[in-house]
């Protein structure tokens, strides 16, 4: 299933005819730079083409009152004075005898995207429209904005395709106020909205767009604010608020469909945002979407207005549309001290609708902290910059003052002496060179798994030369084997072909008895093949290896160890997750904070002996972590993992969405207690993992939890249900065959010994 584009030219008609400095920014080459963007760069033709319709009196009026869609109609056929006159009546707007056909067109669009992902003849889409929508009201014009197209959008996916949950996530640097008035009571859409605020000192001027504005009757909890109280937010601080706000509610109302405002004067160099984030933040917000409601991602235009931060931002969230792997972000992973206010006063006004938050809030309380007095943005008042693409990851990402300190308190000694800044690192290279032809690689040694993978997935023959996989194992009792042998060989040779930038990720699989020494090889492997910084997520019965250097080059995290311990902040073990709810806030609150904070140039993920991870789990967890290191995944099996397993993994790395878990359950007191400890400990040294101002300096580190079984993730029992967050459950509607799907798509490409998968 592919990306629909949905665009149509009488859009750039409606323009500003008379002098205002407020409104001259929206003009008409908003959209044609974005659109001559994504051609240059190959990817409107990837796209499924959708010309956008009009939406019909009945459609608008989902939304709008007949009077104020006559008033519209109305200014078809005024003169100039006239136009002028009647947008003197709202605020920050503008009409043009266009106005009335492009509004339609805007709104039409929308409907035309979500009834394409909702009949399933694309998994998502971006709608490209001007005027915006997500100020406007039922009677009113405001901020450019005419038709609410968003708002149009969900209330037509409630009424025609018979949704109960929609999430609506507004990344413009705007309040959408217009989206919040409209669906403020109804628990079936769930809105969020960050927005530029200064204390109420920023457009709209208006007190309920902090935080504590939370919906209301049965829509309470349903309406999430996030006002950022200062400008310059940048790529750590938009992603802090996905993991530690957005995301832990949005997995708890486990939406059927995902509506994106897609603003991006959230950009940096847009002149009314005034913020850092670069264009592929936008990629990995798209990307961190894209694992909810089953990757039914629709994302409309709202403003940007920087036409090339505007171009660039929409080029990356197409190729997150479109499976492509997200480019590393660029820049220091730490959050700003107002940031983190913001999160945290967000998560403290939602945490009574939302269970998700209570329990980690309870043991903030435990922990005990105080508020350090606030430090202003990192970046707030520089001079902004933007760089034209590929926008190479500058040599300070890699700094050591950007890098966690050295030494943990208590831990064993580790010199974390930051990897010398190598101009060639893989991280730096991944900016630079274009996608590797081949996406995912599959690598079995088990022939008689009849896999059915998709047709881009290769299916690798090759094997490294025996004499090296030989030297290669030496070390390995466990390795001498001729099926680990076997095994190794196919494994080195695919983690070249990574390595060297001709295949972009991969899986492959090991003897259960030569697991722990096989990912030990491919970990030496990676280091000393190019990989700068590497992340070794182990699930299962895996041993950190013994000889592994505490040099900062490799993050082991170990999920399904007996207790939660950090032995260094580079050495890290958590008991896997009993409950959905546990295992989900272990991905959010703690895998990915410190994968997004290591910033790692490869990825391993091994399933080892007893990982007890279930599929969708599996899928989640490897589809998250394809947004680092520029989706250089791979994944490491046992050889008597089932084809299902091996299957959804393959789908995921190469960029499929995960199925969606379903209904959440709530974390376990175990699941919380071993999350918080590492926090409490890791928190000092990973600034990501920070969801609540913690006291400057380390916090002491405290005995280590008891120990616990293994428990299985996705065990769920009854009373653990959530329900109240999750208005009637109804399956979606079988998908309908419908119309061409995209023509787009990587194609089978042989490279070397790697043989496409018949
Ligand atoms: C859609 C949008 C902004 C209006 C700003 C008025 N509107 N000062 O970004
Ligand atoms: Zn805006």
């Amino acid at each position: 299933m592919g990306t629909a584009l949905v665009y149509h030219e009488d859009m750039t008609a409606t323009r500003l005819l008379w002098d205002d400095p407020e409104c001259e920014i929206e003009r008409p080459e908003r959209l044609t730079a974005a659109l001559d963007r994504l051609r240059q760069r190959g990817l409107e033709q990837r796209c499924l083409r959708l010309s956008a319709r009009e939406a019909s009196k009945e459609e608008l009026g989902l939304v709008h009152s007949p009077e104020y869609v006559s008033l519209v109609r109305k200014t078809q056929v005024l003169g100039e004075e006239e136009l002028q006159a009647l947008s003197g009546q709202f605020d920050a707007i503008y009409f043009h005898p266009s106005t009335f056909h492009c509004a339609r067109l805007a709104a039409g669009a929308g409907l035309q995207l979500v009834d394409a992902v909702l009949t399933g003849a694309v998994q998502n889409g971006l709608a490209l429209v001007r005027p915006p929508g997500h100020h406007s009201q039922r009677a009113a014009a405001n901020g450019f904005c005419v038709f609410n197209n968003v708002a149009i959008a969900a209330a037509h996916a409630k009424q025609k395709h018979g949704l109960h949950r929609i999430l609506i996530v507004d990344w413009d640097v705007h309040h959408g106020q217009g989206i919040q008035y409209l669906f403020e009571d109804d628990p079936s859409v769930l809105y969020f909205s960050w927005h530029r605020y200064e204390h109420g000192r920023f457009w709209p001027f208006l007190r309920e767009s902090d935080a504590d504005a939370v919906g209301r009757g049965q829509g309470l909890g349903f309406t999430v604010n996030l006002p950022w109280n200062q400008v310059g937010m940048g790529n750590a601080d938009y992603v802090a608020a996905f993991l530690h706000l957005l995301l832990p509610l949005a997995f708890e109302f486990d939406p059927e469909l995902v509506l994106v405002s897609a603003g991006f004067d959230s950009a940096i160099g847009d002149p009314e945002g005034q913020m850092q984030a670069t264009p592929e933040c936008f990629a990995h917000l798209t990307h961190l979407l894209q694992v909810l409601a089953g990757g039914r991602v629709c994302a409309m235009l709202e403003g940007g207005y920087h036409l090339e931060s505007l171009a660039e931002s929409v080029c990356m969230t197409v190729q997150a549309l479109l499976g492509d792997p997200a480019p590393p972000l660029s820049g220091l992973m730490v959050p700003c001290q107002s940031a983190l206010e913001s999160i945290q006063s967000a998560r403290a006004a939602q945490a009574p609708y939302w269970k998700s938050l209570q329990l980690q809030g309870q043991c903030g309380q435990v922990l005990g902290c105080r508020i350090p007095p606030q430090a202003p943005c990192s970046g707030y008042d520089s001079e902004l910059s933007l760089d034209v693409t590929p926008v190479p990851t500058s040599p300070s990402t890699h700094s050591p003052e950007g890098r966690p300190p050295p030494l943990l308190p208590g831990g064993p000694t580790c010199k974390a002496a930051a990897p010398a800044p190598a101009p060639s690192s893989l991280l730096d290279q991944l900016c630079l060179c274009p996608a590797p032809s081949v996406r995912t690689t599959v690598a079995l040694t088990a022939p008689d798994i009849t896999l059915v993978l998709p047709p881009d997935v290769i299916q690798q023959e090759g094997s490294a030369l025996r004499e090296e996989t030989e030297a290669w194992a030496r070390p390995h009792e466990s390795l001498v084997r001729e099926e680990a042998l076997t095994a190794l060989g196919k494994l080195l040779y695919l983690l070249d072909g990574m390595l060297d930038g001709q295949v972009n990720s991969g899986i492959a699989a090991t003897p259960a008895s030569a697991a722990a020494a096989t990912l030990d090889v491919a970990i030496q492997r990676g280091l000393s093949h190019g990989a700068q910084r590497l992340l070794c997520v182990a699930l299962g019965q895996l041993d950190r290896p013994p000889d592994l250097a505490h040099d900062g080059r490799t993050l082991w995290l170990n999920i399904g160890g007996k207790e939660a311990a950090a032995l260094s902040m580079f050495h890290v073990a958590t008991p896997l997750p009993v409950m959905t709810g546990g295992f989900l806030s272990c991905i959010l609150g703690l895998v990915l904070p410190l994968a997004y904070g290591f910033q790692p140039d490869l990825v391993l993920v091994a399933l080892g002996p007893g990982h007890g991870l279930q599929g969708p789990h599996a899928a989640l967890l490897a589809a998250m972590l394809r947004g680092l290191a520029g989706g250089r995944v791979l994944a490491l099996l046992e050889e008597d993992s089932t084809p299902q397993l091996a299957g959804i993994l393959a789908r995921v790395l190469r960029g499929e969405a995960p199925p969606s878990l379903g209904p959440s359950s709530v974390a376990s007191p175990e699941d919380v207690q071993a999350l918080m400890y590492l926090r409490g400990q890791l928190e000092p040294q990973w600034k990501m993992l920070q969801v609540r101002l913690i006291a400057e300096g380390p916090l002491p580190w405290g005995p280590a939890l008891p120990q616990r079984s293994v428990g299985r993730a996705g065990q769920v029992s009854a009373e653990n249900q959530l329900q109240c967050r999750r208005p009637a459950a109804r399956l979606l509607p079988a998908p309908p065959p419908v119309v061409p799907s995209s023509p787009g798509g990587l194609k089978s490409a042989k490279v070397g010994a790697f043989t496409p998968q018949k």
